[in-house]
């Protein structure tokens, strides 16, 4: 398809970035302006829904009211202190996201990526101090297809060459096993007795909305107790409400060792991310041994806790669960021959196209943005559905007719 419909305006703002910035993302050539709820503006005003929520930290929708107002109240006041001295809104923080997730303690940083590497700090600083493995001997368990993101850890962790090809050398400690299969953890288990932590993610996002069987994640936590073995839950996409419960892992009762949150922790204002877990794990951290600048400013927190309240005041979980249902079942009764697979939970979802043209995903992309829905193909073949958890049921029909409208192009 010939990308005909481009103003002057977007094409200026589009070759901008092309001009001066690095070319480490191909976006799609829409220029966006203006973001309210599940609706987002670009610059010559058109409204698209926004069926991608910035990877899912805009859960809460854009520009959530709420959180806005924490922001600008707080950032009127104070933004950032350093960790050198105490802040009034840290430890407020610290006391409600514990006690909404019910562990003893977290560790706030900025990125979701940070989160993984500080997860790995602590379980690599477990493993040497309570389960008495040799210091740098500790190996992590990662699934084939995981993606926490891009910094030297993750990339090593990475089976997708796209993300590690041409960075080397890598970290060492690390080895992959295929996700959902529970006889290759137990195997992995079995084989080393190194291993101090196993990290999941409870559904592959990244890799394009891969949900495991029913049962692994309980099966997971199992063999994690018995082996001893830390279960380490990257839910920074899955997590704060996405999949239909507060957390993915919530769905099999299976509580994680250590928890990553991410993403829509500040429902997409600023990075914030965290990591929770209990004493015997995060108190073999002492000061100096980790932080972060940004981590924790008061900032942040303020807007942690908004956005983590909002979620819960709104029940956006059982709103995913429903709108989730409704736009698999209205998204399969179109039956359309082009799309293989429907797949998700609540309101993380991914097509599978099936097409003789390897590029129909992108080309169904372009026209959704047409037709005013913003998604993005990924590993080629998949697009992603996961609108903001506000959405209601006209405006999924609605989304749904121009899903079925788009899919024409590729007849
Ligand atoms: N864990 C998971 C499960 C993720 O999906 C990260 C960690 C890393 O978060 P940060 O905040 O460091 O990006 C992610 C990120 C992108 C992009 O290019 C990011 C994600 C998925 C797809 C694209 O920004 N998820």
């Amino acid at each position: 398809m010939n990308i005909t419909n481009i103003s002057e305006k977007t094409s200026h703002y589009m070759s901008l970035e092309e001009k001066y910035g690095a070319h480490n993302y191909h976006p799609l050539p829409v220029v966006l302006e203006k973001g309210d709820g599940v609706f987002v503006f670009d610059v010559d005003g058109k409204r698209y829904y926004d069926f991608l929520s910035g990877y899912s930290a805009v859960n809460q929708g854009h520009c959530h009211p709420k959180i806005i107002n924490a922001m600008i109240e707080q950032s009127k006041r104070l933004t950032l202190t350093s960790r050198a001295f105490y802040n009034n809104q840290l430890g407020v923080y610290e006391k409600y996201i514990t006690a909404y997730f019910g562990y003893d303690k977290v560790l706030p940083m900025n990125t979701g990526v940070e989160g993984g590497e500080t997860a790995i700090k602590l379980a690599r600083r477990w493993a040497y101090t309570k389960k008495g493995i040799e210091e740098n001997k500790a190996v992590i368990v990662f699934a084939e297809g995981n993606f926490w993101g891009r910094t030297m850890a993750a990339i090593s962790a990475s089976t997708d060459p796209s993300s590690y090809k041409g960075f080397g050398p890598f970290m060492p400690g690390f080895i992959t096993i295929p996700y959902n299969n529970i006889n290759a953890v137990e195997k992995a288990f079995q084989q080393d007795k190194n291993i101090a932590a196993f990290m999941l993610e409870p559904i592959q996002g990244e890799a394009g909305v891969v949900v495991p069987d029913e049962g692994y994640l309980k099966a997971v936590r199992e063999l994690c107790t018995k082996y001893n073995v830390l279960f380490i839950a990257d839910e920074i996409q899955t997590g704060l409400a996405r999949t239909g419960k507060m957390l993915a892992c919530d769905h099999e009762n299976v509580r994680p060792d250590i928890l990553i949150l991410g993403k829509a922790l500040s429902g997409g204002t600023m990075p914030v991310s965290a990591v929770l877990c209990d004493d015997d794990i995060m108190m073999n951290i002492k000061p100096g041994e980790h932080g972060s600048t940004y981590g924790g400013n008061p900032l942040a927190c303020a807007v942690a806790i908004t956005a983590l309240q909002v979620l819960k005041d709104e029940n956006m979980a059982e709103n995913a669960i429903i709108m989730g249902n409704l736009l698999r079942e209205e998204i399969a009764k179109l039956n359309s021959p082009f799309i293989k697979i429907i797949r998700g939970k609540g309101l993380l979802n991914a097509i599978v196209i099936e097409h003789k043209n390897p590029d129909a995903s992108w080309e169904l992309c372009l026209a959704l943005k047409e037709n005013g829905l913003l998604a993005k193909p990924t590993h080629g073949d998949k697009i992603r559905f996961a609108p903001p958890l506000i959405i209601n049921k006209e405006q999924i029909l609605e989304a749904v007719s121009i899903i079925d409208k788009s899919l024409k192009i590729l007849e």
